[in-house]
């Protein structure tokens, strides 16, 4: 039996005032659905076996690299994470699964770990890798980078951390490693792009061969920051490049905050998903760069255009199942509550990307009708699904409107009597 963090009758009583308003406009938006041939049950289904995990580091207030604010109550370690991350998904049931940023969340004891996130409901996703900040006791520094680094010693200690993180993640039942470095330089000259690279397909083809066999490496991408003149792994097109030299499992993972603005994002989800190298995401919206805002927060239609494609390439590659996570950095908000309001953001453009009538858009293509092909994709990002979230969360024993429930439970404000601030709080390390 799981160990629930929120009352559960608190959430029932809750559901019990909304469960008549939402039964009208379920059925309601279930007679406009069918009119069009299509089937709401099936849609809330599919809405309750969608799941997006949640990032360790997106508990507490990541802040910016100007200040931070610490909220009330937050965590002090990964195990309060994992309570937090309980709450998320008991009320909005898209987060079952926790990805661990390694050393920031390096648990003393794995196998306690996983049980208390087993009671909890969750298990663990892809886990993430740190080069990119020196940790204490370490002999070597990244300053100059980590796996591109032009020292061997250096190169050696970040494969070597990486393979650590693989033989955690093996205790803690995960089976991926998403690699992010910041390795790159800030000036013309300081590096040679070529050495730079060889050196690090190196490096992550050794980090690769200690990979389990039923594991996945995933590549992120990241334009630019730290480095501000170069970065190694600056665009898909490295990604790919690295991914394919390295080996079969090895993918390139695609952070939306991680181009320059106006790219076209979706179109790369197309191309490294049509060449099976699109390994999976990592969710958040972004105005200027790597802002790190909120899923859908700024640009939701082109987080559904990322689901249109999604769909389509499920339709053509059925088994095609990418790693699915959140990464995003609060400020101004209850990390909770942005993380419930996100993972439902994404949850909504892929149940919108579903309503898509896939063989009139295609005839709409074929004959290079613009008008209406874009009108058909228009009309299921126009329709409001909120029933369809609302009902899927219900059925799941989650809220029907879950920032009001954790609001109403007043878990913060006894995180803030349970949680007295610690100098040992870990935060996402940007302070
Ligand atoms: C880098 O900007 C990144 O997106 C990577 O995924 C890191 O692991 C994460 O942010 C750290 O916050
Ligand atoms: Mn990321
Ligand atoms: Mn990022």
């Amino acid at each position: 039996t799981t160990k629930f963090m929120i009352d559960t009758q608190l959430i029932a009583e809750q559901n019990a005032r909304q469960q008549s308003a939402l039964d009208s406009d379920y059925a309601a938006l279930g007679e406009r659905l069918a009119r069009a041939g299509g089937d709401i049950e099936t849609l809330t289904e599919q809405a309750r076996q969608f799941a997006v995990a949640l990032p360790s580091w997106g508990l507490g207030t990541g802040g910016t690299r100007f200040a931070r604010f610490p909220g009330m109550g937050e965590p002090r370690n990964i195990f309060e994470k994992i309570d937090d991350c309980a709450v998320v998904h008991q009320l909005g049931q898209a987060t079952p699964a926790v990805s661990l940023h390694i050393p920031w969340d390096t648990p003393s004891d794995p196998s306690e770990l996983l049980q208390i996130a087993n009671d909890r409901g969750l298990h663990f996703d892809a886990m993430n890798s740190n080069t990119f900040q020196d940790q204490k006791a370490q002999p070597e520094s990244y300053k100059y980078g980590s796996l591109s680094h032009s020292s061997k010693a250096v190169r050696d200690q970040a494969v070597e951390h990486n393979i650590e993180v693989i033989e955690l993640g093996r205790k803690l039942g995960s089976n991926a490693l998403t690699v992010w470095v910041g390795d790159g330089s800030n000036f013309p000259g300081q590096q040679n792009f070529n050495r730079a690279f060889s050196r690090y397909l190196d490096s992550t083809s050794a980090i690769y061969n200690a990979l389990p066999d039923d594991w996945s490496m995933q590549l992120e991408h990241k334009m630019f920051e730290p480095a501000f003149y170069s970065t190694v792994i600056q665009d898909w097109g490295s990604s790919y490049l690295a991914a394919t030299q390295i080996g079969e499992r090895c993918k390139c993972l695609v952070d939306l905050g991680h181009h320059a603005p106006n790219v076209n994002i979706e179109m790369i989800v197309s191309r490294l998903a049509q060449f099976g190298k699109l390994g999976g995401f990592h969710f958040n919206d972004s105005k200027y760069g790597d802002d790190d805002l909120d899923s859908g927060s700024i640009n939701p239609y082109q987080l559904f255009l990322v689901f249109n494609e999604l769909v389509d390439i499920t339709q053509r590659q059925p088994n095609f199942a990418p790693f699915y996570m959140l990464d995003q950095s609060h400020n101004v908000t209850d990390p909770i509550e942005s993380l419930i309001y996100s993972a439902a953001e994404v949850q909504r453009a892929y149940v919108k990307a579903l309503l898509i009538d896939r063989s009139t858009l295609e005839g709409y293509q074929d004959g290079n009708d613009a008008l209406m092909a874009q009108a058909t994709l228009k009309a299921a990002y126009n329709l409001d699904i909120e029933p369809i979230l609302q009902m899927a969360r219900l059925r799941s024993n989650g809220a029907i409107d879950p920032i009001s429930a954790y609001r109403a439970s007043g878990y913060r404000a006894q995180c803030g009597k349970d949680r007295p601030a610690s100098k040992n709080s870990s935060g996402s390390g940007i302070v």
